[in-house]
């Protein structure tokens, strides 16, 4: 208690984003939400910063919302107005950042936990964690765009059974359906992701931004839509020093020093 709710290291290129109350499971509070945010934010603004872990401290990921901040016996909450103020701005930044954002589920992720986790860019799991769509059990709706992503992940069926039942995903359930990317070894996760964080924060930065751009935009584009919108950023990213770069290292037989200026 009195701790941090987020931690922050910045360390070669990366920024270690650690949800922190872990007597909590690391559920969400209003000061882990602003907490939150804020590194998001000084991540985003900080040219030296190319890439995002996020994880938790402790046994969990993260539990969803605090379900102890609000007393059902005060009357019905604005659920929705809190979804305004705080999920939605989350997930909506996590999209929208020009860098690659990585999620390391190291334990149980629940409700708007699983699917924060779920909306960043690439998700690794320890083999022991899972995935809880746990609004069923308390009488609410999926959110953080839940409904959405993991309906894209996964299809329909797959879903509405996980969403209505509320049945734990297990790491390599969820690898095997393709609601993330990889499960590790519990005791290799961290190390897992610091090495592909680093990777990445070597990369040409700003045409994985772009990448990343256009696979979140193909799910409402029709493929001419997605041909033009290929074309306009390859056009961007043609004229990244990057790309220069790249391709004079190709031809030299050596490896490429992106800068990842953007
Ligand atoms: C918790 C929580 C928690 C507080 C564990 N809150 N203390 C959006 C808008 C606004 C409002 C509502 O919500 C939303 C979106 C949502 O996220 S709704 C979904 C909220 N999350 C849940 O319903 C999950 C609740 N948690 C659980 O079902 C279990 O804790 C899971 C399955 C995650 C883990 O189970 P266990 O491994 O058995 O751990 P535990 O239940 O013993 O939890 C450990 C401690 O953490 C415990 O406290 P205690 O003092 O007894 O040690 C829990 O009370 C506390 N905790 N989740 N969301």
């Amino acid at each position: 208690m009195g701790e941090d709710p987020v931690l922050v290291e910045m360390e070669d290129g990366v920024a270690h984003i650690t949800l922190n109350r872990p007597e909590r499971l690391n559920a969400f509070n209003a000061p882990m939400h602003v907490a939150l945010m804020d590194a998001l934010n000084a991540a985003d603004d900080d040219q030296s910063i190319r890439a995002v872990v996020l994880t938790g401290s402790g046994r969990g990921f993260c539990a969803g919302q605090d379900l102890g901040d609000r007393d059902p016996a005060d009357g019905a909450p604005d659920l929705g107005a809190t979804l305004d103020a705080t999920f939605n701005p989350l997930v909506r930044k996590i999209r929208r950042m020009n860098i690659p954002v990585l999620c390391a589920v190291n334990g149980v992720a629940a409700g708007a936990g699983a699917n924060v986790a779920l909306a960043c860019d690439i998700v690794i799991a320890a083999r022991s964690a899972k995935f809880i769509q746990a609004f069923s059990r308390i009488g609410l709706v999926p959110d953080c765009g839940g409904t959405w992503t993991i309906t894209h992940l996964i299809g329909e069926a797959r879903a509405k059974a996980i969403m209505l039942t509320g049945e734990p995903v297990a790491a390599e359930q969820a690898q095997s359906w393709g609601m993330i990317w990889k499960v590790v070894d519990d005791d290799q996760l961290a190390a897992k992701a610091r090495t592909m964080a680093r990777s990445l924060a070597r990369g040409a930065t700003v045409g994985l931004g772009l990448t990343k751009r256009l696979v979140q935009a193909a799910a409402s584009n029709t493929l001419d839509d997605q041909l033009d919108m290929e074309r306009d950023l390859q056009r961007e990213a043609g004229k990244t020093s990057d790309y220069a770069e790249g391709v004079t290292a190709f031809m030299e037989k050596r490896p490429a020093q992106f800068t990842g200026k953007r």
